[in-house]
Protein backbone atom coordinates (compact mmCIF):
# COMPACT_ATOMS: atom_id res chain seq x y z
CA UNK A 1 0.00 0.00 0.00
CA UNK A 2 2.93 2.68 -1.42
CA UNK A 3 1.49 6.43 -0.26
CA UNK A 4 1.21 9.24 -3.12
CA UNK A 5 1.76 12.65 -1.87
CA UNK A 6 -1.52 13.68 -3.07
CA UNK A 7 -1.82 16.06 0.19
CA UNK A 8 0.79 18.05 -0.06
CA UNK A 9 -0.93 21.64 -0.65
CA UNK A 10 -1.44 22.53 3.02
CA UNK A 11 -2.13 18.67 3.78
CA UNK A 12 0.96 17.85 5.25
CA UNK A 13 0.81 16.60 8.85
CA UNK A 14 4.45 15.39 8.88
CA UNK A 15 5.29 17.64 11.99
CA UNK A 16 1.79 16.37 13.80
CA UNK A 17 2.58 14.99 17.34
CA UNK A 18 0.63 11.47 18.06
CA UNK A 19 -3.00 11.71 19.02
CA UNK A 20 -2.30 11.08 22.44
CA UNK A 21 0.23 14.25 22.47
CA UNK A 22 -1.37 16.48 24.69
CA UNK A 23 -1.38 20.22 24.07
CA UNK A 24 -2.11 22.14 26.98
CA UNK A 25 -1.89 21.62 30.28
CA UNK A 26 -4.60 19.43 33.07
CA UNK A 27 -7.44 21.01 32.09
CA UNK A 28 -6.61 22.21 28.50
CA UNK A 29 -5.75 18.08 27.79
CA UNK A 30 -8.94 17.02 29.74
CA UNK A 31 -11.42 19.56 27.81
CA UNK A 32 -9.60 18.25 24.89
CA UNK A 33 -10.63 14.23 25.65
CA UNK A 34 -14.25 15.85 26.49
CA UNK A 35 -14.66 17.73 23.53
CA UNK A 36 -13.10 15.42 21.01
CA UNK A 37 -14.53 14.38 17.89
CA UNK A 38 -11.07 12.39 16.78
CA UNK A 39 -12.02 8.55 16.71
CA UNK A 40 -9.00 7.62 18.40
CA UNK A 41 -9.56 9.25 21.52
CA UNK A 42 -13.59 8.44 21.45
CA UNK A 43 -12.40 4.78 20.70
CA UNK A 44 -9.99 4.72 24.05
CA UNK A 45 -12.83 6.28 25.73
CA UNK A 46 -15.28 3.63 25.09
CA UNK A 47 -12.41 1.02 25.73
CA UNK A 48 -11.69 2.30 29.04
CA UNK A 49 -15.44 2.62 30.09
CA UNK A 50 -16.41 -0.68 28.82
CA UNK A 51 -13.23 -2.20 30.58
CA UNK A 52 -14.84 -0.29 33.64
CA UNK A 53 -18.47 -2.32 33.23
CA UNK A 54 -16.83 -5.42 32.65
CA UNK A 55 -14.92 -5.13 35.82
CA UNK A 56 -18.26 -4.01 37.53
CA UNK A 57 -20.36 -7.03 35.77
CA UNK A 58 -17.36 -8.98 36.66
CA UNK A 59 -17.62 -8.42 40.47
CA UNK A 60 -21.37 -8.79 40.80
CA UNK A 61 -20.59 -12.43 38.79
CA UNK A 62 -17.79 -13.18 41.41
CA UNK A 63 -20.28 -12.34 43.98
CA UNK A 64 -23.10 -14.78 42.41
CA UNK A 65 -20.23 -17.38 42.59
CA UNK A 66 -19.50 -16.80 45.88
CA UNK A 67 -22.63 -17.42 46.90
CA UNK A 68 -23.64 -20.56 45.33
CA UNK A 69 -20.53 -21.79 47.22
CA UNK A 70 -22.75 -23.48 49.54
CA UNK A 71 -26.75 -24.82 49.07
CA UNK A 72 -27.88 -21.60 51.62
CA UNK A 73 -31.18 -23.12 52.32
CA UNK A 74 -33.34 -22.37 55.49
CA UNK A 75 -34.20 -25.30 57.44
CA UNK A 76 -37.23 -25.42 59.91
CA UNK A 77 -37.82 -27.73 62.36
CA UNK A 78 -40.10 -27.56 65.69
CA UNK A 79 -37.91 -27.39 69.12
CA UNK A 80 -39.84 -27.77 72.34
CA UNK A 81 -43.20 -27.04 70.31
CA UNK A 82 -41.70 -23.95 68.82
CA UNK A 83 -40.43 -23.30 65.14
CA UNK A 84 -36.67 -22.54 64.91
CA UNK A 85 -35.65 -21.44 61.69
CA UNK A 86 -31.88 -21.60 60.70
CA UNK A 87 -29.47 -21.00 57.61
CA UNK A 88 -27.60 -23.93 56.51
CA UNK A 89 -24.43 -23.80 54.16
CA UNK A 90 -21.49 -21.66 55.27
CA UNK A 91 -21.58 -18.34 54.10
CA UNK A 92 -24.96 -17.20 54.05
CA UNK A 93 -23.75 -13.59 52.46
CA UNK A 94 -26.90 -11.88 53.27
CA UNK A 95 -29.62 -13.74 54.47
CA UNK A 96 -31.17 -13.60 58.23
CA UNK A 97 -32.86 -16.67 59.55
CA UNK A 98 -35.78 -14.98 60.42
CA UNK A 99 -36.42 -12.88 57.04
CA UNK A 100 -34.64 -15.99 54.79
CA UNK A 101 -36.75 -13.98 51.92
CA UNK A 102 -34.38 -11.13 51.73
CA UNK A 103 -31.96 -13.38 51.25
CA UNK A 104 -32.71 -15.34 47.80
CA UNK A 105 -33.76 -11.76 46.53
CA UNK A 106 -30.79 -9.63 47.31
CA UNK A 107 -29.57 -12.99 44.95
CA UNK A 108 -31.70 -11.95 42.30
CA UNK A 109 -30.43 -8.50 41.92
CA UNK A 110 -27.13 -9.66 42.16
CA UNK A 111 -27.29 -11.67 38.98
CA UNK A 112 -29.93 -8.96 37.47
CA UNK A 113 -26.78 -6.53 37.96
CA UNK A 114 -24.56 -8.72 36.58
CA UNK A 115 -26.60 -9.90 33.58
CA UNK A 116 -27.56 -6.04 32.66
CA UNK A 117 -24.10 -4.49 32.74
CA UNK A 118 -22.72 -7.19 31.07
CA UNK A 119 -25.09 -7.02 28.41
CA UNK A 120 -26.14 -3.17 27.81
CA UNK A 121 -23.22 -1.82 29.04
CA UNK A 122 -20.34 -4.21 28.25
CA UNK A 123 -20.84 -6.55 25.61
CA UNK A 124 -22.77 -4.72 22.88
CA UNK A 125 -20.70 -1.83 22.90
CA UNK A 126 -17.43 -3.64 23.68
CA UNK A 127 -15.68 -3.99 20.01
CA UNK A 128 -17.91 -1.51 17.60
CA UNK A 129 -17.32 1.56 20.11
CA UNK A 130 -13.94 1.02 20.84
CA UNK A 131 -11.81 -1.35 18.89
CA UNK A 132 -14.05 -0.59 15.61
CA UNK A 133 -14.15 3.43 16.70
CA UNK A 134 -10.67 3.11 16.93
CA UNK A 135 -9.21 0.91 13.41
CA UNK A 136 -12.32 0.92 11.39
CA UNK A 137 -11.50 4.53 9.43
CA UNK A 138 -8.04 3.60 9.88
CA UNK A 139 -7.99 0.30 8.29
CA UNK A 140 -10.33 2.04 5.41
CA UNK A 141 -7.27 4.59 4.91
CA UNK A 142 -9.57 7.48 6.07
CA UNK A 143 -9.02 10.44 8.64
CA UNK A 144 -12.29 9.65 10.64
CA UNK A 145 -15.49 8.54 10.91
CA UNK A 146 -18.08 9.57 8.11
CA UNK A 147 -19.61 12.23 10.90
CA UNK A 148 -17.50 12.72 13.80
CA UNK A 149 -19.64 14.97 16.04
CA UNK A 150 -22.75 12.28 15.85
CA UNK A 151 -19.79 9.30 17.17
CA UNK A 152 -18.95 12.32 19.77
CA UNK A 153 -22.78 12.47 20.86
CA UNK A 154 -22.92 8.76 20.66
CA UNK A 155 -20.21 8.59 23.21
CA UNK A 156 -22.35 10.98 25.95
CA UNK A 157 -25.34 9.23 25.36
CA UNK A 158 -23.83 6.02 26.02
CA UNK A 159 -22.74 7.42 29.13
CA UNK A 160 -25.82 9.30 30.52
CA UNK A 161 -27.62 5.69 29.73
CA UNK A 162 -24.77 3.90 32.06
CA UNK A 163 -25.11 6.67 34.83
CA UNK A 164 -28.89 5.61 34.61
CA UNK A 165 -28.05 2.03 34.93
CA UNK A 166 -25.72 2.99 37.75
CA UNK A 167 -28.18 4.72 39.69
CA UNK A 168 -30.28 2.05 39.72
CA UNK A 169 -27.54 -0.10 40.87
CA UNK A 170 -26.79 2.40 43.66
CA UNK A 171 -31.03 2.38 44.63
CA UNK A 172 -30.42 -1.34 45.07
CA UNK A 173 -30.75 -2.54 42.00
CA UNK A 174 -33.81 -4.83 40.35
CA UNK A 175 -34.53 -8.31 40.66
CA UNK A 176 -35.88 -9.09 36.76
CA UNK A 177 -33.61 -10.88 35.44
CA UNK A 178 -31.52 -9.01 32.99
CA UNK A 179 -34.61 -10.14 30.46
CA UNK A 180 -37.06 -8.05 32.53
CA UNK A 181 -39.48 -9.98 32.02
CA UNK A 182 -42.81 -9.19 32.24
CA UNK A 183 -45.88 -9.26 34.44
CA UNK A 184 -42.96 -9.36 37.23
CA UNK A 185 -41.17 -6.33 35.80
CA UNK A 186 -44.06 -3.83 35.39
CA UNK A 187 -45.42 -4.94 38.85
CA UNK A 188 -42.60 -5.43 41.29
CA UNK A 189 -41.34 -3.03 43.36
CA UNK A 190 -43.88 -0.82 42.39
CA UNK A 191 -43.16 2.23 45.11
CA UNK A 192 -39.40 1.90 43.41
CA UNK A 193 -38.03 4.60 40.19
CA UNK A 194 -35.10 1.47 40.22
CA UNK A 195 -36.76 -0.75 37.48
CA UNK A 196 -37.97 2.63 35.39
CA UNK A 197 -34.25 3.61 35.78
CA UNK A 198 -32.67 0.45 34.76
CA UNK A 199 -35.10 -0.30 31.63
CA UNK A 200 -34.17 3.32 31.12
CA UNK A 201 -30.50 2.89 30.48
CA UNK A 202 -30.76 0.30 28.06
CA UNK A 203 -33.16 2.35 25.85
CA UNK A 204 -31.13 5.25 26.33
CA UNK A 205 -27.98 3.01 25.37
CA UNK A 206 -30.05 1.55 22.02
CA UNK A 207 -29.62 4.89 20.63
CA UNK A 208 -25.99 4.95 21.29
CA UNK A 209 -25.46 1.26 19.05
CA UNK A 210 -27.70 3.08 16.44
CA UNK A 211 -25.71 6.18 15.75
CA UNK A 212 -22.38 3.95 16.24
CA UNK A 213 -23.72 1.42 13.54
CA UNK A 214 -25.26 4.52 11.41
CA UNK A 215 -21.57 6.41 11.44
CA UNK A 216 -19.71 2.66 10.58
CA UNK A 217 -21.91 2.14 7.68
CA UNK A 218 -22.19 5.67 5.89
CA UNK A 219 -17.84 5.43 6.51
CA UNK A 220 -17.42 1.88 5.08
CA UNK A 221 -19.86 2.85 1.87
CA UNK A 222 -18.00 6.48 1.57
CA UNK A 223 -14.81 7.08 3.01
CA UNK A 224 -12.53 3.76 1.33
CA UNK A 225 -9.11 4.85 0.06
CA UNK A 226 -8.74 5.54 -3.53
CA UNK A 227 -8.22 1.78 -5.02
CA UNK A 228 -10.13 -0.12 -2.04
CA UNK A 229 -12.80 -2.04 -3.61
CA UNK A 230 -15.26 -4.01 -1.51
CA UNK A 231 -13.29 -6.98 -1.49
CA UNK A 232 -9.84 -5.14 -0.64
CA UNK A 233 -11.45 -4.72 2.67
CA UNK A 234 -9.89 -6.33 5.98
CA UNK A 235 -12.31 -8.75 7.26
CA UNK A 236 -12.37 -7.10 10.07
CA UNK A 237 -14.20 -4.38 8.43
CA UNK A 238 -16.95 -6.62 7.18
CA UNK A 239 -17.22 -8.20 10.51
CA UNK A 240 -18.08 -4.21 11.54
CA UNK A 241 -20.14 -3.45 8.86
CA UNK A 242 -22.68 -6.46 9.18
CA UNK A 243 -22.68 -5.44 13.12
CA UNK A 244 -23.59 -1.81 12.11
CA UNK A 245 -26.47 -3.25 9.94
CA UNK A 246 -27.77 -5.50 12.89
CA UNK A 247 -27.73 -2.09 15.09
CA UNK A 248 -29.06 -0.21 13.17
CA UNK A 249 -32.39 -2.70 12.67
CA UNK A 250 -32.93 -4.22 15.32
CA UNK A 251 -32.27 -1.77 18.02
CA UNK A 252 -35.17 0.61 17.79
CA UNK A 253 -37.24 -2.92 18.37
CA UNK A 254 -35.61 -3.07 21.90
CA UNK A 255 -36.56 0.38 22.01
CA UNK A 256 -40.19 0.41 21.92
CA UNK A 257 -40.69 -2.30 24.17
CA UNK A 258 -38.82 -1.16 26.71
CA UNK A 259 -40.87 2.64 26.40
CA UNK A 260 -43.82 0.07 26.38
CA UNK A 261 -43.12 -1.68 29.43
CA UNK A 262 -42.11 1.71 31.23
CA UNK A 263 -45.59 2.75 30.22
CA UNK A 264 -47.48 0.17 31.29
CA UNK A 265 -45.61 0.49 34.58
CA UNK A 266 -46.25 3.68 35.47
CA UNK A 267 -49.59 4.77 33.62
CA UNK A 268 -51.66 0.97 34.52
CA UNK A 269 -52.42 0.80 30.59
CA UNK A 270 -52.95 -3.43 29.93
CA UNK A 271 -49.86 -4.02 26.97
CA UNK A 272 -48.07 -6.93 28.63
CA UNK A 273 -49.89 -7.75 32.19
CA UNK A 274 -52.25 -10.57 31.57
CA UNK A 275 -54.44 -8.87 34.77
CA UNK A 276 -54.95 -5.58 32.97
CA UNK A 277 -55.80 -7.60 29.22
CA UNK A 278 -51.75 -7.53 28.22
CA UNK A 279 -50.12 -10.31 26.61
CA UNK A 280 -46.93 -11.41 28.39
CA UNK A 281 -45.38 -13.66 25.51
CA UNK A 282 -45.39 -10.64 23.69
CA UNK A 283 -43.38 -9.23 25.30
CA UNK A 284 -41.16 -11.90 25.47
CA UNK A 285 -41.36 -11.69 21.45
CA UNK A 286 -40.32 -7.88 20.88
CA UNK A 287 -37.30 -9.27 23.73
CA UNK A 288 -36.35 -11.40 21.59
CA UNK A 289 -37.01 -10.14 18.27
CA UNK A 290 -33.88 -7.80 19.07
CA UNK A 291 -31.88 -9.98 22.06
CA UNK A 292 -31.31 -12.99 19.15
CA UNK A 293 -29.36 -10.56 16.55
CA UNK A 294 -28.11 -8.76 19.40
CA UNK A 295 -25.73 -11.69 19.91
CA UNK A 296 -24.53 -11.30 16.80
CA UNK A 297 -23.91 -7.73 17.18
CA UNK A 298 -21.56 -9.42 20.25
CA UNK A 299 -19.70 -11.99 18.41
CA UNK A 300 -19.79 -10.66 14.91
CA UNK A 301 -16.86 -8.26 15.76
CA UNK A 302 -15.24 -10.93 17.44
CA UNK A 303 -14.92 -13.08 14.48
CA UNK A 304 -13.67 -9.90 12.60
CA UNK A 305 -10.71 -9.39 15.20
CA UNK A 306 -9.93 -13.91 14.48
CA UNK A 307 -9.92 -12.89 11.18
CA UNK A 308 -7.39 -10.46 11.56
CA UNK A 309 -5.14 -12.25 13.99
CA UNK A 310 -5.15 -15.22 12.44
CA UNK A 311 -3.93 -14.35 9.15
CA UNK A 312 -1.47 -11.20 10.70
CA UNK A 313 0.30 -14.39 13.25
CA UNK A 314 0.35 -17.22 10.27
CA UNK A 315 1.77 -14.53 7.86
CA UNK A 316 -0.67 -16.44 5.65
CA UNK A 317 -3.22 -15.18 3.10
CA UNK A 318 -6.63 -16.03 4.79
CA UNK A 319 -8.47 -18.87 2.97
CA UNK A 320 -11.89 -18.10 1.24
CA UNK A 321 -11.65 -14.12 2.06
CA UNK A 322 -15.16 -14.11 0.13
CA UNK A 323 -17.03 -16.67 1.84
CA UNK A 324 -15.89 -15.36 5.10
CA UNK A 325 -16.92 -11.86 3.91
CA UNK A 326 -20.12 -12.83 3.04
CA UNK A 327 -21.10 -15.20 5.89
CA UNK A 328 -20.94 -12.24 7.85
CA UNK A 329 -23.54 -10.62 5.92
CA UNK A 330 -25.25 -13.98 5.86
CA UNK A 331 -24.83 -14.36 9.53
CA UNK A 332 -26.60 -11.06 9.87
CA UNK A 333 -29.32 -11.64 7.78
CA UNK A 334 -29.81 -15.21 9.34
CA UNK A 335 -30.16 -13.62 13.06
CA UNK A 336 -33.51 -11.75 12.43
CA UNK A 337 -35.03 -14.88 11.52
CA UNK A 338 -34.83 -17.06 14.61
CA UNK A 339 -35.34 -15.42 17.70
CA UNK A 340 -38.51 -18.25 18.68
CA UNK A 341 -35.81 -20.36 20.30
CA UNK A 342 -35.55 -18.62 23.03
CA UNK A 343 -38.85 -19.10 23.84
CA UNK A 344 -39.93 -22.31 22.49
CA UNK A 345 -41.84 -23.25 25.80
CA UNK A 346 -44.31 -20.68 25.90
CA UNK A 347 -45.35 -21.27 22.06
CA UNK A 348 -47.25 -23.56 20.28
CA UNK A 349 -45.34 -26.94 18.46
CA UNK A 350 -45.55 -25.89 14.62
CA UNK A 351 -44.12 -22.72 15.15
CA UNK A 352 -41.44 -23.99 17.63
CA UNK A 353 -40.53 -26.44 14.52
CA UNK A 354 -40.32 -23.84 12.72
CA UNK A 355 -37.78 -21.79 14.65
CA UNK A 356 -35.72 -24.38 15.43
CA UNK A 357 -35.38 -25.39 11.53
CA UNK A 358 -34.30 -21.90 11.22
CA UNK A 359 -32.46 -21.81 13.69
CA UNK A 360 -29.77 -24.53 12.23
CA UNK A 361 -29.69 -22.63 9.23
CA UNK A 362 -27.07 -20.29 11.33
CA UNK A 363 -25.04 -22.89 11.87
CA UNK A 364 -23.47 -22.58 8.30
CA UNK A 365 -21.95 -19.21 7.68
CA UNK A 366 -20.67 -19.84 11.29
CA UNK A 367 -18.92 -23.09 10.17
CA UNK A 368 -17.96 -21.67 6.74
CA UNK A 369 -15.98 -19.57 9.74
CA UNK A 370 -14.28 -22.02 11.71
CA UNK A 371 -13.25 -24.00 8.79
CA UNK A 372 -11.65 -21.16 6.68
CA UNK A 373 -9.81 -19.95 9.96
CA UNK A 374 -8.51 -23.05 10.25
CA UNK A 375 -7.56 -23.77 6.75
CA UNK A 376 -5.64 -20.51 7.02
CA UNK A 377 -3.84 -22.25 9.88
CA UNK A 378 -3.02 -25.06 7.78
CA UNK A 379 1.42 -24.62 6.69
CA UNK A 380 1.13 -21.10 8.46
CA UNK A 381 4.37 -19.84 9.70
CA UNK A 382 2.45 -19.74 13.09
CA UNK A 383 3.76 -17.07 15.59
CA UNK A 384 2.93 -18.18 18.85
CA UNK A 385 2.51 -15.02 20.96
CA UNK A 386 -0.53 -13.71 23.06
CA UNK A 387 -3.03 -12.68 20.10
CA UNK A 388 -2.01 -15.46 18.22
CA UNK A 389 -2.72 -17.57 21.39
CA UNK A 390 -5.89 -16.03 21.89
CA UNK A 391 -7.04 -16.55 18.56
CA UNK A 392 -6.85 -20.67 19.24
CA UNK A 393 -8.16 -20.03 22.19
CA UNK A 394 -11.20 -18.81 21.02
CA UNK A 395 -11.70 -21.34 18.23
CA UNK A 396 -11.60 -24.09 20.93
CA UNK A 397 -14.03 -22.05 23.33
CA UNK A 398 -16.40 -20.55 20.60
CA UNK A 399 -16.60 -24.02 19.07
CA UNK A 400 -17.72 -25.13 22.02
CA UNK A 401 -20.05 -22.38 22.73
CA UNK A 402 -22.01 -23.10 19.14
CA UNK A 403 -22.08 -26.87 19.21
CA UNK A 404 -23.62 -26.35 22.37
CA UNK A 405 -26.27 -24.05 20.73
CA UNK A 406 -27.62 -26.96 18.89
CA UNK A 407 -29.12 -29.21 21.46
CA UNK A 408 -31.03 -26.17 22.62
CA UNK A 409 -32.23 -25.55 19.17
CA UNK A 410 -33.75 -29.05 19.33
CA UNK A 411 -37.23 -28.85 20.42
CA UNK A 412 -36.77 -32.27 22.42
CA UNK A 413 -33.59 -31.25 24.53
CA UNK A 414 -34.38 -27.95 24.88
CA UNK A 415 -37.80 -28.56 26.82
CA UNK A 416 -35.02 -30.32 29.08
CA UNK A 417 -32.28 -27.90 29.11
CA UNK A 418 -34.33 -24.71 28.94
CA UNK A 419 -33.89 -22.53 32.07
CA UNK A 420 -30.86 -24.66 33.50
CA UNK A 421 -27.02 -24.12 33.88
CA UNK A 422 -26.13 -25.90 29.90
CA UNK A 423 -27.89 -22.56 29.12
CA UNK A 424 -25.72 -20.59 31.51
CA UNK A 425 -22.77 -22.37 30.40
CA UNK A 426 -23.77 -21.92 26.82
CA UNK A 427 -23.90 -18.35 26.59
CA UNK A 428 -20.62 -17.89 28.67
CA UNK A 429 -19.12 -20.13 26.16
CA UNK A 430 -20.16 -17.53 23.57
CA UNK A 431 -20.51 -14.18 25.00
CA UNK A 432 -16.98 -14.66 27.09
CA UNK A 433 -15.49 -17.62 25.66
CA UNK A 434 -16.17 -15.86 22.39
CA UNK A 435 -16.37 -12.19 21.98
CA UNK A 436 -14.59 -11.16 25.67
CA UNK A 437 -11.56 -13.84 24.65
CA UNK A 438 -11.40 -11.94 21.12
CA UNK A 439 -11.51 -8.46 22.25
CA UNK A 440 -8.98 -9.48 24.93
CA UNK A 441 -6.82 -10.80 21.87
CA UNK A 442 -7.40 -7.98 20.01
CA UNK A 443 -6.28 -5.65 22.44
CA UNK A 444 -3.13 -7.27 22.79
CA UNK A 445 -2.62 -7.12 18.65
CA UNK A 446 -3.38 -3.49 18.49
CA UNK A 447 -2.04 -2.07 21.81
CA UNK A 448 1.22 -1.44 20.95
CA UNK A 449 -0.46 0.93 17.50
CA UNK A 450 -3.22 2.61 20.38
CA UNK A 451 -0.32 3.41 22.82
CA UNK A 452 2.95 3.37 21.03
CA UNK A 453 4.21 1.01 23.17
CA UNK A 454 5.16 -3.05 23.91
CA UNK A 455 3.70 -4.97 27.02
CA UNK A 456 5.94 -8.02 28.68
CA UNK A 457 4.94 -11.01 26.15
CA UNK A 458 5.49 -13.54 29.32
CA UNK A 459 3.67 -11.38 31.54
CA UNK A 460 0.74 -11.77 28.57
CA UNK A 461 1.04 -15.33 28.44
CA UNK A 462 0.90 -16.47 31.49
CA UNK A 463 -2.23 -14.13 31.96
CA UNK A 464 -3.69 -15.73 29.06
CA UNK A 465 -2.99 -19.14 30.57
CA UNK A 466 -5.04 -18.58 33.83
CA UNK A 467 -7.78 -17.12 31.80
CA UNK A 468 -8.00 -20.12 29.73
CA UNK A 469 -8.04 -22.71 32.79
CA UNK A 470 -10.09 -20.06 35.00
CA UNK A 471 -13.11 -20.01 32.19
CA UNK A 472 -13.15 -23.63 30.87
CA UNK A 473 -13.17 -25.11 35.29
CA UNK A 474 -15.73 -22.04 36.12
CA UNK A 475 -18.15 -22.60 32.84
CA UNK A 476 -17.26 -26.31 31.13
CA UNK A 477 -18.56 -27.64 35.08
CA UNK A 478 -21.70 -25.80 34.35
CA UNK A 479 -22.71 -27.76 31.24
CA UNK A 480 -22.97 -31.24 33.70
CA UNK A 481 -24.58 -29.24 36.57
CA UNK A 482 -27.38 -28.22 33.67
CA UNK A 483 -27.97 -32.04 32.53
CA UNK A 484 -28.15 -33.18 35.86
CA UNK A 485 -31.22 -30.37 36.18
CA UNK A 486 -29.82 -26.97 38.23
CA UNK A 487 -32.10 -24.54 37.42
CA UNK A 488 -30.56 -20.79 36.86
CA UNK A 489 -31.33 -18.20 38.88
CA UNK A 490 -31.95 -20.35 42.06
CA UNK A 491 -29.60 -18.80 45.07
CA UNK A 492 -29.89 -22.38 46.90
CA UNK A 493 -30.16 -26.21 45.26
CA UNK A 494 -29.84 -29.80 46.44
CA UNK A 495 -26.29 -31.02 48.22
CA UNK A 496 -25.73 -33.43 44.64
CA UNK A 497 -25.01 -29.56 42.76
CA UNK A 498 -22.19 -28.68 45.78
CA UNK A 499 -19.07 -30.02 43.95
CA UNK A 500 -19.72 -29.15 40.62
CA UNK A 501 -20.94 -25.74 41.99
CA UNK A 502 -17.44 -25.07 44.05
CA UNK A 503 -15.21 -26.26 41.42
CA UNK A 504 -17.45 -23.33 39.41
CA UNK A 505 -16.80 -21.04 41.81
CA UNK A 506 -12.95 -21.96 42.09
CA UNK A 507 -12.63 -21.64 38.68
CA UNK A 508 -13.73 -18.11 38.84
CA UNK A 509 -11.30 -17.23 40.86
CA UNK A 510 -8.30 -18.37 38.24
CA UNK A 511 -10.13 -16.20 35.89
CA UNK A 512 -9.81 -12.85 38.13
CA UNK A 513 -6.26 -13.50 38.50
CA UNK A 514 -5.75 -13.79 34.50
CA UNK A 515 -7.49 -11.08 34.23
CA UNK A 516 -5.68 -9.01 37.00
CA UNK A 517 -2.08 -10.36 35.73
CA UNK A 518 -3.00 -9.14 32.24
CA UNK A 519 -4.02 -5.42 33.81
CA UNK A 520 -1.05 -5.38 35.86
CA UNK A 521 0.81 -5.98 32.08
CA UNK A 522 -1.01 -3.18 30.39
CA UNK A 523 -0.32 -0.77 33.56
CA UNK A 524 3.50 -1.97 33.33
CA UNK A 525 3.67 -1.38 30.04
CA UNK A 526 2.32 2.26 29.96
CA UNK A 527 4.65 3.15 32.39
CA UNK A 528 7.79 1.22 31.78
CA UNK A 529 6.92 -0.44 28.24
CA UNK A 530 9.48 -0.44 25.18
CA UNK A 531 8.66 2.26 22.37
CA UNK A 532 6.58 0.37 20.17
CA UNK A 533 7.35 0.18 16.14
CA UNK A 534 5.12 0.92 13.72
CA UNK A 535 4.41 -2.52 12.33
CA UNK A 536 5.83 -4.99 14.91
CA UNK A 537 3.57 -7.89 14.04
CA UNK A 538 4.34 -7.25 10.13
CA UNK A 539 0.92 -6.49 9.27
CA UNK A 540 0.08 -5.52 5.94
CA UNK A 541 -3.69 -3.73 6.54
CA UNK A 542 -3.70 0.65 6.81
CA UNK A 543 -3.08 1.14 10.20
CA UNK A 544 0.33 -0.96 10.12
CA UNK A 545 1.01 1.98 7.74
CA UNK A 546 0.20 4.81 10.43
CA UNK A 547 2.73 5.52 13.45
CA UNK A 548 2.52 3.70 16.87
CA UNK A 549 0.13 5.70 18.19
CA UNK A 550 -0.90 7.29 14.96
CA UNK A 551 -0.92 11.02 14.43
CA UNK A 552 -3.70 13.06 14.84
CA UNK A 553 -5.14 12.63 11.26
CA UNK A 554 -4.05 9.44 10.75
CA UNK A 555 -1.72 9.41 7.59
CA UNK A 556 0.87 12.08 7.01
CA UNK A 557 0.01 11.54 3.15
CA UNK A 558 -3.78 9.80 1.67
CA UNK A 559 -2.99 6.36 1.51
CA UNK A 560 -3.34 4.22 -1.50
CA UNK A 561 -4.80 0.75 -1.75
CA UNK A 562 -2.70 -1.20 -4.34
CA UNK A 563 -2.87 -4.65 -2.98
CA UNK A 564 -5.29 -7.19 -0.73
CA UNK A 565 -4.90 -6.90 3.19
CA UNK A 566 -3.61 -10.45 3.25
CA UNK A 567 -0.89 -10.67 0.38
CA UNK A 568 2.06 -11.63 2.91
CA UNK A 569 3.14 -13.52 -0.08
CA UNK A 570 3.81 -10.43 -2.25
CA UNK A 571 4.37 -7.83 -0.08
CA UNK A 572 6.51 -6.89 2.49
CA UNK A 573 5.34 -4.84 5.23
CA UNK A 574 5.16 -1.51 5.66
CA UNK A 575 7.97 -0.02 8.13
CA UNK A 576 9.83 -3.71 7.83
CA UNK A 577 12.63 -5.67 5.78
CA UNK A 578 12.59 -8.48 3.98
CA UNK A 579 14.47 -10.04 6.34
CA UNK A 580 12.49 -8.92 9.51
CA UNK A 581 9.37 -10.64 7.29
CA UNK A 582 10.94 -13.03 4.94
CA UNK A 583 7.54 -13.55 2.16
CA UNK A 584 6.48 -16.23 2.71
CA UNK A 585 6.00 -19.03 -0.28
CA UNK A 586 3.27 -18.32 -2.41
CA UNK A 587 0.85 -21.12 -1.88
CA UNK A 588 1.24 -23.86 -4.20
CA UNK A 589 -1.25 -23.26 -7.45
CA UNK A 590 -3.79 -26.11 -7.94
CA UNK A 591 -2.22 -28.92 -9.44
CA UNK A 592 -3.50 -29.05 -12.47
CA UNK A 593 -6.12 -31.55 -13.21
CA UNK A 594 -5.12 -35.53 -14.09
CA UNK A 595 -5.99 -36.66 -17.52
CA UNK A 596 -6.99 -40.04 -17.47
CA UNK A 597 -5.38 -41.96 -20.42
C1 LIG B 1 -16.40 -12.83 34.41
C2 LIG B 1 -16.79 -14.04 34.55
C3 LIG B 1 -18.25 -14.43 34.70
C4 LIG B 1 -18.80 -15.26 35.64
C5 LIG B 1 -18.06 -15.96 36.75
C6 LIG B 1 -20.24 -15.33 35.38
C7 LIG B 1 -21.12 -16.10 36.14
C8 LIG B 1 -22.48 -16.13 35.94
C9 LIG B 1 -23.42 -16.99 36.68
C10 LIG B 1 -23.03 -17.96 37.75
C11 LIG B 1 -24.66 -16.73 36.21
C12 LIG B 1 -25.98 -17.45 36.59
C13 LIG B 1 -26.69 -16.84 37.73
C14 LIG B 1 -27.99 -17.60 37.95
O1 LIG B 1 -28.70 -17.93 37.00
O2 LIG B 1 -28.33 -17.82 39.10
C15 LIG B 1 -24.53 -15.73 35.20
C16 LIG B 1 -25.58 -15.22 34.51
C17 LIG B 1 -25.42 -14.37 33.46
N1 LIG B 1 -24.23 -13.91 32.93
FE1 LIG B 1 -22.39 -14.23 33.60
N2 LIG B 1 -20.55 -14.58 34.28
C18 LIG B 1 -19.35 -14.01 33.82
C19 LIG B 1 -19.19 -13.24 32.72
C20 LIG B 1 -20.22 -12.86 31.94
C21 LIG B 1 -20.06 -12.10 30.72
C22 LIG B 1 -18.74 -11.63 30.12
C23 LIG B 1 -21.32 -11.91 30.25
C24 LIG B 1 -21.77 -11.19 29.00
C25 LIG B 1 -21.25 -10.36 28.44
C26 LIG B 1 -22.27 -12.51 31.16
C27 LIG B 1 -23.63 -12.48 31.04
C28 LIG B 1 -24.53 -13.11 31.86
C29 LIG B 1 -25.98 -13.05 31.72
C30 LIG B 1 -26.74 -12.29 30.68
C31 LIG B 1 -26.53 -13.84 32.73
C32 LIG B 1 -28.02 -14.12 33.00
C33 LIG B 1 -28.46 -13.23 34.15
C34 LIG B 1 -29.93 -13.48 34.38
O3 LIG B 1 -30.33 -14.64 34.53
O4 LIG B 1 -30.68 -12.51 34.42
N3 LIG B 1 -21.57 -13.10 32.17
N4 LIG B 1 -23.20 -15.37 35.06
CU1 LIG C 1 -30.89 -16.83 20.26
Amino acid sequence: MTTIDTHTAGHDHHDEGSYLTPKTGMIGTAWQWATTIDHKKIGVMYLFAVLFMFFLGGMAALAVRLELLEPTRVMTEVVDGVEVSTITGQIPLWSDPDTAEIGSNNYNRLFTLHGAIMVFMFIVPSIPASLGNFFLPIMLGAKDVAFPRLNLLSWYIYFFGSIFGVLSIIMGGVDTGWTFYTPYSTTTDPDHWRVVLMVLAAFVLGFSSILTGLNFIVTVHKLRAPGMGWFDMPLFIWAVYATSIIQVLATPVIGITLLLLIFERLFHVGIFDPSMGGDPVLYQHFFWFYSHPVVYVMILPAMGIISELLAVHSRKHIFGYRAIAFSSLGIAAVSFLVWGHHIFTAMGELVSTLFSALTFLVAIPTAIKVFNWIATLYKGSIILNTPMVYALMFLFTFSIGGLTGLPLGALATDLHLHDSYFVVAHFHYVMMGGTVIAMVGGIHHWWPKMFGKMYSEPGALLGAALVFIGFNVTFFTQFFLGLQGMPRRYASYVDEFQHLHQISTYGSWILLAGFLVHLFVFIHSLVAGKPASANPWGGLTFEWEAESPPIEHNFHHEPLCQHGPYDFEKVVPPHCTAEEFPLPPSPEPASPPRTIT
